[in-house]
């Protein structure tokens, strides 16, 4: 059994096996290049010991930024075009006059968590004049992936923002998905292979075939409108303001203006959208009877009235009331998505385990995420829910201590599925236990933990 400052350096050798030299993949076989949100999370893990690395991480996927301010989810590493579909030539996102010239990219972008990394880095780090250039550099670009939502995904003008995949939820086969997806006939589709599943992750783990389908129909799509996004709204049929997303984008835009602020920047934009997402957020997604955030299909015109974790996911952008915040516990310490601690609970599945589609194996579709539990460990602090949040971290802990740093658990006997070696596991349990290494009095330890 390893104790924590053990666990801590396993965790940035998890790191090092995954640096390729100016960022991190999400994993050795699975994920062979830049995802967007991992890097996110991953620099939050660096921040805890390697200022340069956490600066690198993003500096790096924000090079691959798009004209039009969106960063895409996935900058491929072009040294392996062919371990992972679908790769570069598949998204063959040049058709786009928006791509950056001297990266190759797919055509969508996934949660922007990146502003909140940043003032992390920002606040943690050592050599704050070295930080403090940082924030000058990536500040301008972080400000335009905000702008790109507001103006592209922001039709109406609601202060909500919609995805147009899946994959830009990064909560791919999420039951929040199935009937929307259902209603896609995927016809006339290229030939394609996948390649997740010769990885060494069982199916079962995994998407199915069917989701793929629809997945490489959405893609087409994208590619016959050239990735223009007006073009893209007037036919795609899945058109999502995801609950996630936008609360994401609400504590990034906090976030921002804080940075704006550090820099003497004219924050009062920023500080605008932010409120204007947080109202939006309840005027259009809270469901009273449920007690929990759902998500909007713009195509259908209404609701989703499926429960998952991502509906707590708020709490974390400060958007509810006090009242509502303590509905959200109730439903959080319910059995619902807690065995209320009969030594089974490993805190919080990603969907409701007494919902009809709960399969504690499948990916998305029940097991535990660190990012998700990570989101709302911050988010039940917040609200002053301080015994759940620090249940909920001691889980984080225990979960990896006892089963190593996997891409996901399983929600009642803890086992870890996925990948291994997976970054962002890592890298948040970097993050929960920063504070506690870093407050001891083992000097020693704690610099060869987090550095001088
Ligand atoms: C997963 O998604 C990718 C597609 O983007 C995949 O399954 O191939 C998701 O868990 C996503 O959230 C994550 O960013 C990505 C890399 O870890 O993997």
């Amino acid at each position: 059994m390893s104790n924590i400052s053990e666990l801590a350096l396993d965790a940035k050798a998890v790191l090092d096996k995954n640096w390729l030299g100016t960022y991190t993949r999400p994993s050795p076989r699975l994920y062979p290049h830049q995802w967007n949100w991992d890097s996110g999370f991953i620099a939050i893990g660096y921040s805890t010991y390697d200022q340069d690395r956490a600066q690198l991480e993003l500096t790096s996927l924000f090079k691959a930024q798009w004209k039009n301010g969106m960063v895409p989810h996935i900058v491929f590493n072009q040294k392996v075009p062919d371990d992972y579909f679908p790769g570069a030539k598949f998204w063959d996102s040049q058709r786009s006059e928006n791509t950056p010239e001297d990266y190759i990219t797919s055509g969508i972008t996934q949660p922007p968590i990146h502003a909140s990394s940043a003032l992390c880095i920002y606040e943690r780090a050592s050599d704050k004049e070295k930080a403090l250039k940082f924030l000058e550099h990536i500040y301008p670009k972080l400000l335009a992936s905000h702008r790109f939502f507001y103006n592209e995904r922001d039709p109406k003008n609601e202060g909500l923002v919609y995805i147009r995949h899946p994959w830009e939820s990064g909560l791919d086969n999420s039951p929040n998905w199935d009937n929307s997806l259902k209603k896609i006939t995927p016809q006339d589709l290229p030939e394609f292979k996948r390649k997740d599943l010769k990885k060494g992750v069982p199916s079962e783990q995994r998407p199915t075939d069917d989701d793929y389908n629809r997945y490489i129909y959405l893609l087409e799509l994208f590619k016959k409108h050239d990735y223009n996004e007006s073009d893209i709204l007037e036919e795609c049929p899945f058109l999502i303001q995801d609950t996630l997303m936008n609360s994401v984008l609400a504590k990034a835009d906090h976030d921002l203006a804080k940075i704006g602020k550090i820099l003497g920047e004219n924050v009062s934009e920023i500080i605008s959208w932010e409120e204007k997402t947080k109202n939006a957020i309840n005027r259009k997604l809270w469901h009273k009877g449920h007690g929990i955030y759902d998500d909007f299909d713009l195509k259908a015109d209404k609701m989703i009235e499926v429960d998952t974790a991502t509906g707590f996911s708020p709490l974390f952008s400060g958007a509810p009331s006090q009242n509502q915040a303590q509905k959200l516990y109730d439903y959080l310490d319910s059995k619902s998505f807690c065995k209320l601690h009969d030594n089974k609970c490993f805190s919080i599945p990603n969907y409701n385990m007494e919902g009809e589609y709960f399969e504690p194996l499948n990916y998305w579709r029940g097991p535990i995420w660190i990012n998700i539990n990570w989101m709302l460990h911050l988010g039940l602090l917040r609200y002053g829910f301080k015994d759940k949040a620090e249940s909920v971290k001691a889980d984080i802990i225990e979960l990896i201590r006892r089963f190593g740093f996997h891409e996901y658990f399983d929600p009642i006997k803890g086992i870890g599925y996925g990948s291994s070696n997976f970054s962002w596991t890592a890298a948040l349990f970097l993050d929960v236990v920063y504070e506690e290494i870093s407050n001891t009095s083992d000097k020693h330890r704690q610099n060869l933990i987090f550095g001088e």
